[in-house]
């Protein structure tokens, strides 16, 4: 059974609050990203409206649709970072520089919003900080408690913020990764940022860089959970509105393009953070003319890849998809596939097996299953790991098998000939 999720359309910004807002793409009614399905079950499917729209004011980009958070952030939500080794690295190897940047300090207070299930804060408790994660997602905070992070499982507003104060003194350290995007009153979040951190504390956020998503085609990155598509020129009015200067940014690769924000209470810009403030300033990022090559290149990207799909289909072969990400329910939402022309999907997540992908109703299947006895060729959903995934599936290349990697550009990956 298909239902509308509940969901709220908005008028003016979510951010600077000015209005109307642009409409830059509707794509229809999309099913909620990450709330699979049981096969056979008696759950309903949920879904609804999809709009990208930007503010001609402060240039935020951003949907138009609230859904219901209770509804995207459900108590089986199955997105795990621990699944994926090159984020795991990532984000270990991020919590160490900053452990080492605290040498020095005792008592380190160190505060993660949507800690998952606690990959990120772990090494900062074996160094033997202060944590204390938040995290509204069941599933992910039982595996947190787990491992013996704290967490609390909330979404972080302000109100908490002045809760985790009075409970645990002020923090250090204020970290939030791929969070930011998500949050439909994100006033309220960065206000809750400048009641958190002690007058020389500083958060660290890692959120998506629009330019990428633009840059890379990453259409497919829009989704209901992602509220907000970030510039750094959106962001620095954003924070200062709080109280707070965005000092940094550093482009990462995570999630197919990603910055790395150091946000404080003082400090004057750093000079990577003006250059690329400099390159949007350039490239015109709050104008509707430089989302319209975007818009175009989507429908062409979706075009190529479906027939790409159908002239295998056409050739005989066996076709699956692979990782069951979050992104894969727009793209293939988009593609509108004709029914049975994708057999099943290949994923790691020990979370996500044995349950179906919305819209497309692909059955999940553990990825170690992936073989050339039961497919010739593979549409690749989690394309941002392509080079992890590719060289994790050499076997399936070397028999014959095909990956066709719709993201930033269609490609068939096959293996070499001799
Ligand atoms: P991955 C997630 O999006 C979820 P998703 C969330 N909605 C969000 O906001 C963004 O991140 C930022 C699987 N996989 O990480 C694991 C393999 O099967 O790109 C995942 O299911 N084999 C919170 O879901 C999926 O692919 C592998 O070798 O789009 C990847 O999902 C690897 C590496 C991954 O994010």
């Amino acid at each position: 059974m298909i239902t509308t999720a509940p969901h709220r359309s908005i008028t003016a910004c979510r951010s600077c609050g000015a209005g109307p807002l642009e409409t830059l793409m509707a794509f229809g009614q999309s099913p909620l990203a990450d709330r699979l399905t049981v096969p056979g079950g008696s759950d309903p499917e949920y879904r609804a409206p999809l709009t990208l729209c930007h503010c001609p004011a402060c240039s935020l980009c951003q949907l138009r649709e609230t859904v219901e958070p209770d509804i995207l952030f459900h108590s089986a939500y199955p997105y795990f970072s621990s699944v994926s080794p090159a984020l795991v690295a990532h984000f270990t190897d991020s919590a160490q520089c900053l452990i080492d940047s605290f040498s020095q300090a005792s008592d380190v207070f160190v505060v993660e919003a949507a800690s998952n299930d606690g990959t990120m804060l772990a090494p900062f408790q074996a160094a033997g900080h202060r944590v204390l994660g938040i995290d509204p997602a069941a599933a992910p905070v039982a595996e947190a408690r787990r491992k013996g992070i704290p967490t609390d499982q909330v979404f972080f507003t302000a109100g908490h913020a002045r809760h985790i104060r009075d409970r645990h003194g002020p923090a250090d350290l204020f970290i939030a990764n791929n969070v930011l995007a998500h949050v439909a009153d994100v006033n309220d979040f960065v206000a809750g940022i400048a009641i958190l951190l002690k007058d020389q504390g500083c958060a660290v956020i890692e959120v998506p860089s629009l330019m990428a998503l633009v840059d890379d085609c990453a259409f497919d990155t829009i989704y209901h959970q992602h509220l907000l598509y970030l510039s750094l020129t959106a962001l620095a009015p954003l924070f200062s509105r709080h109280g707070l200067v965005l000092t940094d940014a550093e482009k990462v690769w995570v999630h197919g393009g990603s910055f790395r924000l150091r946000i404080a209470r003082h400090g004057a810009p750093s000079a990577r953070l003006l250059d690329l403030m400099a390159e949007e300033a350039r490239r015109d990022m709050g104008t509707r003319a430089f989302f319209d090559p975007f818009l175009q290149r989507i429908r062409t990207l979706c075009d190529e890849t479906r027939a790409a799909v159908t002239d295998l289909a056409n050739q005989g072969m066996r076709i699956a998809a692979y990782g069951a990400a979050a992104k894969g329910t727009t793209l293939l939402h988009m593609l509108d596939l004709p029914a049975g022309a994708l057999r099943h999907v290949y994923d790691k997540s020990p979370w996500k097996a044995g349950k179906a992908m919305p819209g497309s109703g692909l059955v999940i299947r553990p990825a170690s299953e992936l073989s050339r006895d039961d497919v010739d060729a593979v549409l690749l959903l989690a394309w941002n790991f392509a080079d992890e995934i590719l060289s994790e599936n050499r076997r399936f290349l070397e028999a014959g098998g095909q990956f066709l990697i719709p993201v930033p550009k269609l490609r068939h990956v096959r293996r070499p000939t001799p």
